[in-house]
């Protein structure tokens, strides 16, 4: 287990009315300060496995694929936060990293991530997770405050190489006296609303980026089998009296994704 800031504490009532009118949270202790030695490890040991040939930000569902991920999402202090915004009960469907190497040249465009998946009820928290220190020279996340408020924007799509998601907002859409830099100690986390319109410039520093976002939702979310046929929950906190989704089991050891979306049986734990 890694150690935990002593500072940890549940989201104040200010907090809970700022990510309400404005769509996040941010710098909440998590991870003490000692404990970035071991985040950095555990981010060599998985990422490590993955092949050569394959893009880290282009794999996601670690949370099904590997256990320890998996207790990373689960560690009790980032799911009171979660709960002080989704109520007792909701589940875990997402975990993913967002690499960025000093000087690699990798953007994530503007983009709302409601307009990437189909859940209804739209209501999922992000958690972003800070493995090192993130500011604006290694190209921390970005919000606008205050746009999941304003419905859907347009989004184009951009294939453009160094773009890690190829749904785009136009910068004519985006209002750059709302736009906040979600800097970070390793160990803290932010969190954000599905509806916030994100994103983050590349890292032009001498030192890596990279953060894990995990997914919640409450359990009276549905997802459309169509689109996504690889979703599936898992149960974090409380009950799932609804029952809409498949279940992922908790992984028995550590495997690792070699897509985007996989669903829990392909994954293969090797080691
Ligand atoms: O890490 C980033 O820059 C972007 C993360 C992101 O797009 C997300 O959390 O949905």
């Amino acid at each position: 287990m890694f150690k935990i800031d002593k500072n940890v504490r549940r989201l104040s009532e200010n907090e809970i009315n700022q990510y309400n009118k404005f769509g996040y949270v941010t710098g909440l202790p998590v991870f003490s300060s000692e404990a970035k030695y071991e985040l950095d490890k555990l981010f060599i040991d998985l990422s490590s496995r993955v092949d050569k040939s394959i893009d880290l930000n282009k794999t996601a569902q670690w949370h099904k694929a590997s256990l320890s991920f998996y207790n990373l999402c689960t560690t009790p202090e980032i799911l009171d936060y979660v709960e002080d915004l989704l109520g007792p009960d909701f589940v875990l469907w997402g975990g993913q990293f967002f690499l960025k190497e000093p000087l690699d040249g990798s953007v994530v465009p503007w983009h709302q991530d409601i307009q990437y998946w189909p859940l209804t009820p739209a209501k999922a928290v992000t958690v972003w997770l800070a493995l090192y220190d993130t500011d604006e020279e290694n190209g921390a996340m970005r919000i606008i405050k205050g746009s999941h408020k304003k419905g859907m924007f347009k989004h184009h799509t951009n294939d453009a190489n160094n773009l890690v998601l190829d749904q785009e907002v136009s910068e004519d859409q985006i209002n750059s006296d709302d736009i906040v830099s979600l800097n970070l100690k390793a160990g803290q986390i932010s969190l954000h609303d599905d509806g916030l319109l994100h994103g983050s410039l590349a890292n032009n520093s001498d030192r890596r980026r990279c953060g894990i976002t995990m997914r919640f939702s409450p359990t009276n979310v549905k997802a459309d089998l169509s689109v996504w046929p690889h979703f599936e929950t898992q149960l974090v906190r409380g009950q799932d009296p609804y029952k809409l989704n498949p279940i992922a089991p908790i992984p028995k050891g550590e495997g690792t994704p070699k897509e985007k979306f996989q669903h829990s049986d392909e994954f293969v734990e090797q080691w």
